[in-house]
């Protein structure tokens, strides 16, 4: 569903390609090198944005929050014109001095220090999954490192430190599937994903209540904050549900990303597993070569110039945080997975005031699965080839049979 009516505007260099399209979803480095090798800033006439491709431009982008806003949404639908596919979030479809606020509450809430509470707990259930999926793959059960790791570690360990209940929590995996789904063109892909939208949705908002949140979990720590008048009582669970929309299948997908990287390249699986300290290099490494959220898009808030192309204001424009990644002028090898790497200044966080306010939870969740892996299993065997769940936004797995190989 392309919508090609705007014009190209003069001197700024024209790609035409659909980064929603199957194809491109389906391996979008090729078309990420001719984007970036187009220009720092492009015009992409499939949709009349413009796109920023190199990490120097993502970098500016995100940089700029002044210029780029969010609060006109961070998908390509311009909500000064379009009414938001749900009620806005606080934070992430924010800009100051209202997102300064939201965002203290929840950096206060995902610290280092919160960290260091739940770190032997979230190491505990990664210990124990690797122990129990040995045992069921001993017992003849073939392994899915996307169903039986990359989806169950975090859907275990994140809505118990929300303070979410057992039930239903694959509603956070459809949720998850539709609003980044939703950061896209209203294609065919969102509306199959949105199908569900009123029970999920449902599900999702009845677990951002006070009454249905444990005692000792994120959630009531921002019901805390209305108590203490931060925010006010129907803004907490809106908060409540940026934690349910944003710690769900970015996690899931950023450890299924890392098993395939490492399936995929054995060699750099036998340094992890002779050094279990390249657990969270070899994360971040992962999170730098198959980034999780592939793309964001900013709004031109007024008339600018980015990097010698003029944007007029309200322009869309998109933020091609994978391919920054992979940009040769930032990156040597950029092209190769190396675990050694430490790729410090990757966008797979974004950058600027809207970097991921959870990305220590996140970098725990990855480090503790891959040390778990390291120390059980000499190798990750791909079984067949892993199939993949095309999103709008997110570089995301279906399956992935394995068979883990035990020391
Ligand atoms: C970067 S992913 C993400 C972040 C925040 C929200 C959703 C997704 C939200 O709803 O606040």
């Amino acid at each position: 569903m392309t919508t090609a009516t705007v014009e190209a505007p003069a001197g700024v260099p024209v790609v035409d390609i659909d980064p929603f399209d199957s194809n491109f979803l389906t391996s979008p480095y090729e078309d990420h090198k001719r984007l970036r090798d187009a220009g720092p800033v492009v015009w992409m006439p499939a949709y009349g944005i413009y796109g920023a491709a190199q990490h120097v431009s993502v970098h500016a982008v995100l940089n700029d929050h002044a210029t780029f806003i969010s609060g006109a949404g961070v998908g390509l639908a311009n909500f000064n014109k379009e009414e938001p596919f749900r009620p806005k979030s606080l934070i992430l479809e924010a800009d100051p001095p209202s997102h300064t606020k939201a965002r203290a509450i929840l950096a206060r809430i995902l610290s280092p220090k919160t960290v260091m509470q739940i770190r032997a707990r979230f190491t505990a259930e990664a210990e124990s999954l690797v122990e129990q999926l040995l045992e069921r793959q001993a017992a003849g059960e073939t392994i899915d490192a996307v169903k039986h790791i990359g989806e169950a570690y975090p859907l275990k360990v994140f809505p118990d430190a929300v303070g979410v209940g057992n039930e239903g929590r694959e509603n956070l995996l459809l949720y998850g599937d539709m609003i980044f789904n939703a950061f896209g063109p209203r294609n065919e892909r969102l509306r199959k994903a949105a199908e569900r939208v009123e029970p999920v949705t449902a599900w999702i908002m009845a677990h951002c209540a006070r009454e249905n949140l444990s005692k000792d979990g994120f959630g009531e720590q921002i019901w805390r904050a209305a108590d203490a008048g931060e925010i006010s009582p129907a803004e907490a669970p809106m908060l409540v549900r940026s934690f349910l929309s944003a710690g769900v299948d970015t996690t899931v997908n950023g450890i299924g990303n890392a098993l395939l990287c490492l399936a995929r390249h054995p060699d750099q699986y036998d340094q992890l597993h002779a050094d279990h300290s390249l657990a969270r290099p070899a994360f971040e490494e992962s999170l730098r070569f198959e980034s999780t959220v592939q793309t964001f898009f900013r709004t031109a808030s007024r008339d600018t110039e980015l990097m010698g192309v003029l944007i007029p204001q309200d322009s869309k424009i998109v933020t091609f945080l994978a391919a920054a990644n992979r940009d040769e002028r930032q990156w040597p090898n950029a092209d190769k997975y190396d675990i050694q790497r430490r790729p410090a200044g990757h966008m797979a966080f974004g950058s600027g005031i809207h970097g991921c306010v959870g990305q220590v939870v996140a970098r725990l969740e990855g480090e503790v699965v891959l040390t778990a892996l390291a120390k059980r299993v000499k190798r990750i065997e791909l079984l067949e080839e892993p199939k993949r769940r095309l999103n709008n936004t997110l570089r995301a797995l279906a399956s992935m049979p394995v068979r883990l190989v035990p020391v």
